[in-house]
């Protein structure tokens, strides 16, 4: 290419890049009354920049290809700091490796843009070949913990090269920019994923989510939802887990499920949002839904809303890993917006919002599933009696 149409199509590129990072997003319509999606995606690959993935260099990169290209931005946790919205998105390279990219938003829908370098997360003595999924968690001790999941090559089964071990990996931050590592967490399950720190001290400890699985895909045996207690992120041991939210059959939950980000607290409890998933002839299926524990002992499940709160739809429902949705951050905002970013399909990242207010009022009041067919029957058929005499009697010129 000669250099004028080089320095041509380098100057489309950035046009582009900056139109789609500032496209405005708006609200749906027709929401479900919980929660409004939005029609467009929050990140994609295409907002990672374009210094990221060209070489800008005429000398070495005469037909300006792309050189590192981001095949997925997804699986994002969420915190704001300093008045900004922040992300912390698994951006997942052509190389299948994932990094923690921080993307940045100054209203927490819209113009969310990468700061100029990714994390370069410091490595313990035995570094991972993958890191994914970062639970933020601004602590009352002070600091913010990142957890995610470290991934490395599982020794025990040379022959088989896709076998891996999972294990939550721990570092700390003040500004997300510096981090310091902390050594994994230790337990005694063969794996973990889908941990996540409690924002407050539980009886004087750190009380951590956890999902112990036997494999790495498979869970296996009792797996669900649990939480264990440390002295101290710093070598953070538990040595024992209390399951919250066990798996169940022909549930949202039943094949597996994991801790969301960490929970927001209300007078009523803690509201938790996590993901279950259920095996299908298509493959598995990930649902977001949320249940509420008790404020002073979060491991007690005081409510349980039946079925999913967030589903794949439309477009969302296909991608890398189909038919998935996926949360590990929200945003409680100071006057009671909740952002709820959530993935799907392991390719990209969305918004939707609500207010800390309906979460509750959902929480509290949105029937748990009643258990079998003939008892869900029943439980809808109140509701339609219950329903049509308020028809008849408040809005008789409404046709139904
Ligand atoms: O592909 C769907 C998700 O699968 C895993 O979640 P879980 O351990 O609950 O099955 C994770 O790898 C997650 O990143 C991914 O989105």
């Amino acid at each position: 290419m000669e250099k004028v149409a080089f320095d041509k199509k380098l100057k489309e590129l950035f046009e582009q890049y900056n139109e789609l990072i500032t496209r405005p997003n708006k609200i749906q319509g027709n929401g479900n009354g919980i929660f409004d999606r939005y029609e467009n995606p929050a990140i994609t690959r295409n907002h990672a920049p374009v210094f990221w993935r060209y070489d800008l260099n005429y000398e070495t990169n005469p037909n300006l290809m792309t050189r590192l290209g981001i095949n997925t931005t997804f699986n994002a946790g969420a915190i704001k700091l300093n008045g900004k919205y922040l992300m912390v998105v698994r951006t997942e390279g052509f190389d299948v490796k994932s990094i923690f990219a921080v993307a940045e938003s100054p209203n927490g829908i819209d113009n969310w843009k990468f700061w100029d370098h990714p994390i370069v997360m410091p490595v313990t003595d035995d570094p991972e070949m993958n890191v994914y999924d970062c639970r933020l968690t601004q602590h009352e001790d002070g600091w913010i913990y990142g957890l995610f999941c470290a991934e490395r090559k599982d020794l025990s089964q040379p022959d088989d090269s896709s076998a891996a071990l999972a294990s939550c990996g721990i570092a700390r931050t003040k500004d997300l920019v510096n981090w310091e590592r902390l050594a994994d967490l230790k337990s005694t399950a063969a794996q973990q994923r889908n941990c996540v720190l409690h924002p407050e001290f539980v009886n004087g400890k750190y009380m951590i989510y956890t999902r112990p699985q036997k494999g790495f895909i498979d869970t296996g045996g009792d797996s669900g939802i649990c939480v264990g207690f440390t002295e101290s992120m710093v070598d953070a041991e538990i040595n024992e887990e209390i399951m919250v939210d066990p798996r169940q059959y022909h549930t949202v939950k039943e094949v597996k499920n994991g801790q969301g980000p960490a929970p927001i607290k209300t007078e009523h409890g803690w509201i938790h949002l996590a993901h279950g998933v259920r095996r299908t002839a298509a493959g598995l299926r990930y649902t977001l839904y949320t249940f509420l524990t008790d404020l002073n002992e979060p491991w007690k499940v005081i409510r349980r809303p039946g079925g999913h709160f967030i589903e794949p739809i439309k477009t969302e429902r296909v991608g890398d890993v189909s038919n998935v949705t996926f949360s590990n951050g929200w945003i409680l905002d100071d006057d009671g917006t909740v952002f709820i970013y959530y993935a799907s399909s392991d390719t990209r990242m969305h918004v939707a919002t609500t207010t800390i207010d309906k979460l509750i009022d959902y929480v509290l009041n949105t029937p748990e599933d009643a258990g079998r067919t003939q008892l869900c029957a029943a439980q809808r058929d109140e509701l339609i009696t219950k329903n049509l005499d308020i028809l008849k009697e408040q809005y008789p010129d409404i046709e139904f």
